[in-house]
């Protein structure tokens, strides 16, 4: 069970973040602030601590902490983000996670964003993207092994970040994307393969037991329900135009 999770308030300037998503409607800012606040009442709701930071002007993408940090119930490793407008978000999570986790960090030349990397029980699949490089990956590894972790990599070659695509869901069951259905490093688990259509809800969070999932991907929504875990739907649009999602916009431990 986790019992905290660190999130950050998106800043006004939240729409200069990256972001590959065509959306004929300009992103919103009251409407995120919404978003965004339903999500950390849900959070605290299934029984996190809210531990939230300020918004960082200089990095739009900053409330997306997820990718500034891989931490497990031994240690906090501190990333190297891997696109460049986003190098330096990680100095405050590092102060934020000091007083809970030893720490490492991921140092340059490799680079890793927390986004690429799953956990599933003491193995880690760590996804090589645009964002993470092979060395990133070792550099994280290393940590993890210290603690008696396993881990493998995997190629991420649709979408953003691994968990983009590909997100354990509980019940030795992972939820995919087309792309992932038939994949060969993922045959030990029950695939739950989401429709075309409805991709970008593969980005579903299972937390404490409960699955959070996107509001309005009724079709992923009816596969979940045979895991028999409580669904609770949340509305992302102004986070998908962004090219995030719910995993992205907390570090739970
Ligand atoms: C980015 O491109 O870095 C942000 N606009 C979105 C990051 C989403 N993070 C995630 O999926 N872990």
């Amino acid at each position: 069970m986790f019992t905290r999770a660190i999130t950050r308030k998106p800043g006004k300037n939240f729409e200069q973040g990256i972001t590959t998503t065509f959306s004929s409607d300009p992103p919103n800012y009251e409407l995120i602030l919404i978003q965004h606040e339903s999500y950390l009442e849900t959070l605290n709701a299934i029984g996190l601590d809210i531990i939230q930071l300020e918004s960082l002007p200089n990095f739009p993408d900053a409330y997306f902490v997820e990718d500034t940090a891989v931490v497990t119930s031994d240690v906090a490793v501190i990333t190297n983000p891997g696109a460049e407008s986003r190098k330096g978000e990680e100095k405050s999570i590092a102060a934020a996670l000091a007083p809970f986790r030893e720490s490492g960090r991921i140092q340059a030349p490799g680079t890793l964003d927390g986004g690429d990397v799953l956990q599933i029980g003491t193995h880690f699949l760590i996804g090589l993207s645009e964002r993470t490089n092979q060395e990133g990956a070792e550099q994280l590894g290393r940590f993890l092994e210290k603690f008696g972790n396993t881990w493998t990599t995997i190629q991420v070659g649709a979408g953003l970040h691994l968990k983009s695509s590909v997100n354990y869901v509980g019940k030795n069951t992972i939820l995919v994307t087309e792309e992932f259905a038939n994949h060969e490093q993922l045959t030990e688990f029950e695939l739950i393969a989401v429709d075309k259509s409805e991709a970008y809800a593969a980005n579903t969070l299972w937390v404490n037991g409960y699955l959070l999932t996107p509001k309005g991907y009724p079709d992923t929504r009816q596969r979940l329900e045979k895991l028999k875990s409580e669904i609770i739907e949340l509305d992302t649009s102004e986070i998908r135009k962004m090219d995030g999602g719910l995993t992205c916009m907390s570090i739970r431990f």
